[in-house]
């Protein structure tokens, strides 16, 4: 069985030699250049002149390029175009790139940069998503979903709450930065090898912004050190400027990022501000919640649409809101503008309802995993309560018995009971515990997004090579394609090898994102594979005598052999044979994710194939005199379906799980009152570090199957285990509320940096010293 077992991530040895090719360890082809940019130093201004006579004359600077050097279209934005590569007259950020010097070497042309003069006219800026909401600046237009009626369920409720929540963004921080390197070919050629979650989008905004036809570019992508979202439409302008350097020098150029400028110039996660008032009854069941979420969208729209209507649609994370009232606005800031990161809003969505199960727990007084297993969609159609507040019925849901094993697994009664005892008697160090459930909806919000290709060959010597859209970024999507096609053609997995992801191999993919990677092209290659199967099954019956298709349906592919009752033959036998026989032995394959439909209007519709489910339970202590705290253990049970690959899904939760913690809790981004980001490297931006890991970390995956036909049955793993650490932030808050004996609900937003831990506690003293 190639699919169902764990086999190790099909670059790892090279990655652990240190052998793995990233953009920048592709050979430099004689005569390459090296770009760097020139970036914005004001929020939002006018620029009335650039002088570039110092950069022109430094060191080793071949040509500088502003706007008005781009031969094709100035933009690189996705969806709308309103991103353009270089400011032309208007600068929007700090960090907004203006111009590009061209030079000999990496440093000198970094060196270059700094000499520029830049003239502005400075213009109000706005920085915030709450002074975007009161000026109504916003990149697109509001959103709005309702069902039933809000009002007459406050008018009915036992008891309301009402409150506003922040919760901060995230830089994607990949360890291999934006990179690009172009290279020109004959006949206005153009290759462009870069990091990008998405190479058919690099490819056409390359071929815009040269001014070429799409056939003239070719995007190759072999792995990424990490994406997480942020090189799903932000890797383009780097490929547009070194393509465009490349095109008008006729020469290989290469841009890459160092990491304050990766950072200044990039987006991130958007940051969410929330307004939300909720009607419960004294069970603390949710009868009726209005919010509404401004997020920072940035300067431009980028993917702010699509990830505010996937916060949307995850508001209600596993629970069943009858009547609910949600509106979502994407805010325009004079900062980098913010794009995908794992989770895409799903996060953002699924907090605000987590703080408000929080709040209602600690009103009543009652645990919080009682409330929100009260507030659970339904296990069934008898049931009810299972209707999404789009419209999509949930027909797979597990969350009751998941939760219900990891309550024991973890033995979260017990371990409450032993928190409740230590903190009686311990004076600086409190302790905290939560659980928290996880539902997130799996496809492209963007319903003609859920679409794959595939390529794979085989050799006349048994050797399989396969080609598909999705790209690698770690996550092990290779892995598991060719797992997929091994299993298809009965052959070991070292029999086939996966290449790079190239435009000119496989035509308008989609980006890998949305974790759909294995579940599109694992689909796309399957139905490849399956080609030349039945092509090799029909010549295997045809060899052996045997005409009917009874017959080819008896054939059997497994462990290299290919066998029908007395007869058997080797796959590469086979295959050689079918050479000579002149059989195709090679495919195309593809595949559209099937009942998806969406009503943008409305915001209702089907826009989920299925949904992946998960828990997961934390315990933290905290230092009521500094703030610091650590998180003791975490217990995470995550839906995989049938996983494919089980050590790499463990290894994707374990990885999200200590991400989303990094959100929110540690990662805090801080611009200045000008609008300038000043935590752009690693000494200012606390990411997780391995002494953040548990000590104590128990992650499994739950045993279940997809109940739709997705890959082989298994679920996709990417971003939702980032939503398990929500867990870690409420316990956080739990050992802070234990400092006054859960009386008052501490004021905590996102992330919860010690410092924020210490107002928290600070605050709660006050209110119990009255
Ligand atoms: N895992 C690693 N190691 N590196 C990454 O960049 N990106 C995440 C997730 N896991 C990422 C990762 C994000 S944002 C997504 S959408 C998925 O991987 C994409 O890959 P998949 O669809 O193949 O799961
Ligand atoms: N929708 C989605 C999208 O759910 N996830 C994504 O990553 C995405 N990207 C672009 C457009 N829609
Ligand atoms: Mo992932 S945020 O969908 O790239």
């Amino acid at each position: 069985a190639e699919v169902g077992q764990s086999h190790p991530h099909e670059s790892a040895a090279l990655h652990v030699l240190g052998e793995a090719t990233y953009t920048d360890d592709i050979p430099e082809a004689q005569g390459t250049l090296h770009a760097a940019l020139g970036l914005s130093q004001k929020a939002h201004a006018r620029v009335r002149a650039i002088n570039l006579d110092a950069v022109r004359a430094a060191t080793g600077v071949v040509a500088v390029y502003v706007a008005s050097d781009i031969p094709g279209t100035n933009d690189c934005g996705p969806i709308i175009h309103d991103d353009p590569i270089l400011a032309d007259g208007l600068v929007q950020y700090v960090g907004q790139p203006i111009f590009v010097v061209v030079a000999d070497s990496h440093d000198n042309a970094r060196r270059a940069v700094r000499k520029v003069v830049v003239d502005y006219e400075e213009l109000p800026a706005i920085l915030t998503p709450q002074a975007a909401h009161a000026a109504r600046s916003y990149v697109l237009p509001p959103m709005h979903l309702a069902r039933g009626d809000v009002e007459s369920a406050f008018a009915i409720a036992a008891h309301k709450l009402s409150g506003e929540l922040l919760v901060g963004g995230q830089e994607q921080f990949y360890l291999e930065g934006q990179i690009s390197y172009a290279i020109p070919k004959e006949g206005n050629g153009m290759l462009v090898q870069c990091s990008t979650q998405h190479p058919s989008e690099m490819q056409h905004v390359v071929a815009h912004a040269l001014g070429l036809h799409a056939h003239n570019v070719v995007v190759e992508c072999r792995r990424m050190g990490g994406g997480f979202g942020g090189k799903e439409s932000q890797s383009a302008l780097w490929a547009a400027v070194a393509a465009i350097s490349a095109q008008k020098l006729k020469r290989p150029v290469k841009l890459r990022a160092d990491r304050d400028d990766d950072m200044m110039v990039t987006g991130k996660r958007h940051c969410f501000h929330y307004e939300y008032e909720v009607g419960y009854d004294n069970d603390g069941r949710i009868v009726g919640a209005r919010v509404q979420m401004v997020s920072r969208a940035g300067y431009s729209a980028d993917l702010s649409a699509p990830v505010a209507t996937r916060a949307v649609c995850h508001f209600d994370n596993a629970y069943y809101l009858s009547d609910v009232d949600i509106r979502a606005m994407c805010g325009k800031t004079n900062t980098q503008s913010n794009t995908a990161f794992r989770g895409f809003g799903g996060p953002q969505g699924a907090i605000a309802i987590e703080y408000i199960l929080d709040e209602i727990a600690r009103n009543l007084g009652r645990d919080g995993l009682d409330i929100r297993r009260i507030n659970f969609y339904g296990r069934n159609e008898s049931e009810g309560r299972n209707v999404t507040q789009y419209g999509q019925i949930v027909v797979d849901n597990i969350i009751h018995e998941l939760v219900d094993e990891l309550e024991v697994s973890s033995a979260y009664r017990q371990r409450r009971a032993e928190i409740n005892a230590y903190n009686a008697s311990s004076l600086v160090l409190k302790k905290g515990l939560a659980l928290t459930p996880v539902k997130f909806g799996i496809a492209f919000n963007v319903t003609h997004l859920n679409q794959a290709g595939a390529l794979v060959h085989v050799y006349t010597d048994g050797s399989v090579l396969v080609n598909h859209g999705g790209t690698e970024m770690g996550q092990g999507v290779n892995t598991k394609v060719a797992q997929v096609v091994a299993h298809e053609l009965g052959i070991p997995l070292a029999l086939v090898r996966v290449t790079a992801t190239d435009t000119s191999k496989i035509a308008n993919t989609s980006a890998t994102a949305a974790s759909t990677g294995a579940d599109l092209n694992g689909k796309a290659a399957q139905n490849a594979a399956n080609k030349i199967r039945q092509r090799l099954a029909e010549f295997f019956v045809t060899l052996f005598g045997g005409d009917n298709s009874a017959d080819i349906t008896a054939v059997t592919f497994a462990a290299g052999m290919i066998q029908m009752g007395e007869y058997s033959i080797s796959f590469p036998d086979l295959v050689q044979k079918a050479y000579m026989a002149r059989v195709q032995l090679w495919s195309d394959g593809f595949y559209a994710t099937p009942g998806l439909y969406w009503d943008s209007k409305t915001m209702t519709g089907h826009p989920f194939s299925y949904f992946a489910y998960g828990a997961s339970v934390s315990e933290v202590v905290i230092d009521t005199l500094t703030g610091e705290w650590k998180l003791l253990r975490a217990d995470a049970l995550y839906d995989a379906g049938a996983s494919l690959n089980p050590a790499l899904d463990i290894g994707q939760v374990e990885g999200a799980f200590i991400q989303g913690m990094g959100w929110l809790t540690t990662e805090e981004l801080w611009w200045n009152k000008d609008g300038k980001l000043m935590t752009h490297a690693p000494s200012t931006y606390k990411i997780p570090a391995i002494s953040d890991c548990p000590q104590d970390f128990r992650v499994s995956l739950f045993k279940n199957r997809n109940v739709e036909d997705s890959i082989h049955r298994s679920k996709a793993v990417g971003e939702p285990p980032l939503l398990l650490p929500f867990s870690v932030f409420f316990a956080i808050r739990d050992a802070i509320a234990s400092v006054a004996d859960h009386r008052y609900n501490p004021p905590l937003n996102a992330p919860a940096t010690s410092e924020a831990i210490l107002q928290a506690i600070t605050a709660v003293e006050a209110m119990a010293a009255g």
